[in-house]
């Protein structure tokens, strides 16, 4: 019995079903059907032994020959198939390198940032200096220098960040994250000569941290101290800063008597618009006072002959009036589509 399989047929059967093989595991099945143990030729081989001894050579070759054909058929297809997934994934990563660059975003200053170079461009149009000085400061600049007593609460562990800092010391012996800019000033004051005129903006540090309290806030301070500046001068320069901050002229001052180690007499200041959503509304904007005469003795001026003006205030607090934003803590979240609102 022969080993009749038709090399025509069964070559054009094969060729269909191996070009219909989609994917790799379609063509492993369509390679185990006609070359694969069970498969149609390797029956055929198998049969080759029950052929009369003469007819086994011509037949084993002419089945050589189909199963070649068959692996290159296989061969082709894999081969192609291959191809197309080369193509599909060029397809899929393809780069249209014609479209425009997306450039680097453009960054922006920060609004507590803003209206600080605000404040700044104030005050510098009316003569102050711009006062510079560390965040970590000593006990003697941030306290001793502005006449606060040794057991004074503001002193205390909670109100204060104290910092062990190696074997570097302040005169009084500690060193501290500053409550306040005044040591900035303290300084600029001890190194020029009256007039003294600076404002001191930046960063202050104090134990407190609620929905209107930020351990870390901005504060800017100003004096002014020469042989005759007087809560007058106080009074038209806070009111001039005022109404060029807000640009509107519709506003208006109130000092209330209020108590600081460093000033005597302290007030408060308040101010009031005339119209829009806060008309009518006393809102506190700083404490000042007169400078303490010790404050003027520790930065080594004779309280006889020099006398002058303090005042600090909060610029978050000013920043919101400003833009009309109702939460501290929007100034800290670092949320980009608040930021955004206001680079220019
Ligand atoms: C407040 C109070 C104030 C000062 C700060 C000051 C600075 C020197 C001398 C004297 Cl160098 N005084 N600064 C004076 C009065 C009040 O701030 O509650 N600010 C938010």
């Amino acid at each position: 019995m022969a080993t009749q399989v038709d090399a025509e047929t069964l070559l054009s059967e094969a060729g269909e079903v191996i070009a219909a093989a989609s994917d790799d595991a379609a063509l492993a099945n369509a390679k185990a059907r006609y070359l694969g143990r069970d498969g149609v030729l390797t029956r055929e081989m198998k049969s080759l032994g029950r052929l009369a001894p003469a007819e086994r050579g011509p037949e084993g070759k002419r089945l050589n020959g189909i199963k070649q054909r068959l692996e290159a058929l296989v061969n082709e297809r894999e081969a192609a198939l291959s191809q197309m997934r080369l193509e599909q994934q060029l397809a899929a990563e393809a780069v249209d390198v014609t479209l425009p660059g997306r450039g680097l975003g453009s960054g922006g200053l920060h609004p507590i940032t803003l209206t600080i170079e605000r404040i700044e461009q104030i005050f510098g149009s009316i003569g102050f200096d711009v006062a510079d000085g560390p965040e970590i400061e000593e006990d003697f600049f941030n306290f001793t220098a502005l006449n606060t007593p040794e057991n004074h609460p503001a002193r205390s562990m909670h109100d204060t960040f104290y910092v062990d800092y190696g074997d570097k010391r302040g005169e009084d012996g500690g060193l501290l994250l500053r409550t306040h800019t005044s040591p900035m000033q303290i300084r600029y004051a001890r190194s020029h000569q009256p007039p003294i005129r600076v404002i001191a903006p930046g960063r202050t540090y104090r134990v407190d941290s609620d929905a209107t309290h930020s351990p870390m806030f901005h504060q800017v301070e100003g004096l002014w101290i020469d042989d005759a500046i007087s809560l007058t001068d106080l009074k038209s320069v806070y009111a001039d800063f005022l109404r060029r901050f807000f640009e509107r002229d519709d506003i208006e001052l109130r000092f209330r008597p209020s108590y600081f180690p460093f000033t005597e007499p302290s007030a408060e200041i308040d101010m009031r618009f005339g119209d829009g959503p806060l008309a009518g509304r006393w809102l506190e904007v700083s404490g000042a006072g007169q400078v303490h005469p010790q404050v003027v003795r520790n930065i080594g001026l004779d309280p006889e002959r020099y006398i002058g003006f303090a005042f600090g205030s909060g610029i978050e607090r000013l920043a919101m009036l400003r833009y009309g934003i109702g939460d501290l803590r929007l100034f800290f979240d670092n949320d980009l589509r608040f930021l955004q609102q206001f680079s220019r």
